[in-house]
């Protein structure tokens, strides 16, 4: 399964996309998750592995190339101790072609973060765009 949902700094117009475009991932285009998972920001995007609370998260799906890619972004992520990459299953827009694509969710459980208000998506509030 070589198909990676990002929806936080890896994203399109974020600090670490030059990363993705580096490892050669293929956009494959905007999609949202089939499940409901609390997405919260503190200063770095967290998605939270709790299914049902929360919104469905966008983000975009990407084809990587290959082991040296997953490499990369799992040494970003510090997976599988800081982020931990799992298969979950999301919808491509603008048809909802059903994608199975790994996704990084924080590894440990933080109840202080479930306290936050969960949001659809990473820069929706405007101010975490890069200018680049
Ligand atoms: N980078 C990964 C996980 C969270 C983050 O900031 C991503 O964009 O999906």
């Amino acid at each position: 399964m070589d198909h990676c949902f990002v929806y936080g700094t890896l994203r399109r117009g974020f600090g670490n996309h030059w990363i993705m475009r580096e490892i050669g991932g293929r956009f494959l285009g905007q999609a949202t998750s089939v499940a409901a998972f609390p997405l919260v920001i503190a200063d770095l995007p967290y998605l939270l592995d709790h299914p049902g609370r929360g919104f469905r998260v966008e983000g975009e799906v990407y084809q990587i190339a290959d082991s040296a890619g997953w490499e990369r972004l799992d040494q970003l992520e510090g997976h599988p101790d800081f982020y931990r990459r799992r298969l979950e299953q999301f919808e491509l827009f603008p048809q909802g072609r059903p994608v199975a694509a790994w996704v990084y969710f924080l590894a440990r459980m933080a109840p202080e973060l479930l306290q936050l208000k969960p949001v659809r998506s990473f820069g929706e509030e405007g101010d975490y765009r890069s200018i680049t």
